[in-house]
């Protein structure tokens, strides 16, 4: 059910190597999405009607969803499910409300000073999946840190689904007016993001699209990528778990299976020094897959080469295999795993101890679950306020403070041979901007 890669003994130099590793082929998409996203670009809301049409068997009149189809969704929304959104909201925005900046000013030097000044961006456009996965939980963690940065315009788009009539998924446009969102549009794939990139008659260009997609989504934003501002291109959902014999194998099964069940490649991969549990975890999973709903993407899931059971000599090699994975999602179940999570230099979120399950963090924890995949965990962050703002720099030096700079920005500026650079600022100072040399 899944395989065993045993690094006791020694660890290899590039541990990336071995460790087991989904790959997803964004450049092979990248053709067939290009004539779509030109098409939206000449052609705006026609032609992302078309799309929809022969992608998503819908034919629309408008991509723009009525406001009253988005209050109709809430009045109808399951009582029990509002509930939970409104406290995964709650809990969302306590955590992002604390990730607002605020201007910091910089004296420089007497006179010359510097202030970064922290600015939402002016439109976002949501993506939110609606395939196999519909996640209203996705639009409280894109929605809710674009909010708290204080972005003035927001639309969310989701494909059309022909069994809701051609809207996106109810639960989507509940989730929507939960939030206050108004503008959802019905489209899906590379259309969506080029509808946001180039602008359409019926939805203004956005400056950065953020969520995740699939495959032809991922084609689009890195096509687009410079058109159009992108968080990253998300791939398969990833959990890693470091554990040690003090975990309960249960538990672990779990949570491992948790995240398989997003996606036949999602990849799940469990870090331990203890074949005793390793041995436990894989008979937890015979049974626990078995009585799950979604036995069959699960078992593909586990079965792939991205997941794996890794052996490891100690914690303390433990700690290099999942640094150097890097998961979107790590959980670290070992004995005093606070102390062993604080060692940990590369994951998108890291969940500590037996009490904290990584679904917990995918709709309630108040933390972001929009977070890097593929290994981007060892340069990247998860969605965050920051993800909305851009740091100005303000630069402000009075007339003493530039005579100061002045000869060393000319000196500077003649080492790279610009000498109109150090010419900008003798030109205040009736300092002679040099005549060229004759020839
Ligand atoms: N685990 C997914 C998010 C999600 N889980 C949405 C359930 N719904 C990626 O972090
Ligand atoms: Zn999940």
């Amino acid at each position: 059910m899944i395989s065993r890669i045993d690094l006791r003994g020694s660890l290899p130099g590039d541990l990336r190597d071995v460790l087991p590793r989904a790959e997803l082929d964004v450049e092979a998409a990248l053709e067939k999405v290009r004539p779509i996203c030109e098409g939206v670009r000449h052609r705006g809301a026609a032609a992302v009607r078309e799309y929809t049409r022969d992608f998503d068997g819908v034919e629309l009149e408008r991509t723009r969803v009525p406001v009253e189809e988005i209050h109709r969704a809430l009045r109808e929304l399951d009582p029990a499910v509002r509930d939970a959104l409104e406290e995964s909201i709650r809990r969302a925005r306590l955590v992002h409300r604390d990730q607002r900046r605020t201007d910091t000013t910089t004296q420089v030097v007497p006179g010359g000073r510097v202030t970064e000044r922290w600015v939402p961006v002016g439109r976002v456009g949501l993506y939110v999946p609606g395939g196999r996965a519909v996640y209203p939980s996705s639009v409280v963690m894109n929605v809710v840190p674009a909010q708290e940065a204080g972005v003035a315009s927001l639309a969310v788009t989701s494909p059309a689904q022909k069994e809701h009539g051609g809207l996106p998924h109810p639960t989507i446009l509940a989730a929507c007016a939960l939030l206050g969102v108004e503008e959802v549009h019905a489209a899906g794939g590379a259309q969506a993001i080029a509808m946001f990139a180039y602008g359409t008659e019926e939805c203004p260009r956005a400056d950065l699209v953020t969520g995740p997609g699939n495959i032809w989504v991922a084609a689009a934003k890195r096509l687009l990528k410079g058109v159009i501002g992108i968080d990253s291109e998300a791939g398969p959902t990833e959990i890693a778990i470091l554990a040690d014999d003090t975990a309960g194998p249960v538990h672990v099964a779990a949570d491992l299976i948790s995240q398989a069940e997003h996606d036949p490649l999602a990849a799940a991969v469990l870090v331990t020094d203890s074949v005793a549990l390793a041995d436990a975890v894989e008979a937890e999973l015979r049974v626990q897959v078995a009585r799950t709903r979604h036995t069959e993407r699960i078992t593909e899931a586990l079965a792939g080469r991205q997941s794996g059971i890794v052996l490891v000599d100690d914690v303390e090699a433990g700690l290099k295999v999942v640094d150097a994975y890097a998961a979107e999602h790590l959980e670290i179940q070992t004995a005093d795993a606070a102390a062993v999570a604080a060692r940990v230099r590369n994951a998108g979120a890291i969940f500590v101890g037996p009490h904290a399950p990584v679904s917990l963090g995918d709709y309630l924890a108040g933390s972001n679950h929009v977070l890097p995949t593929g290994g981007c965990a060892c340069h990247s962050s998860g969605l965050s306020v920051q993800s909305f703002l851009r740091g100005i720099h303000v630069v402000e030096y009075d007339e003493q403070a530039l005579a100061e700079a002045t000869a060393r920005v000319v000196v500077l500026a003649e080492a790279e041979d610009l000498p109109a650079h150090g010419a900008a600022l003798k030109a205040r100072f009736d300092w002679q901007v040099p005549a060229p040399a004759e020839e």
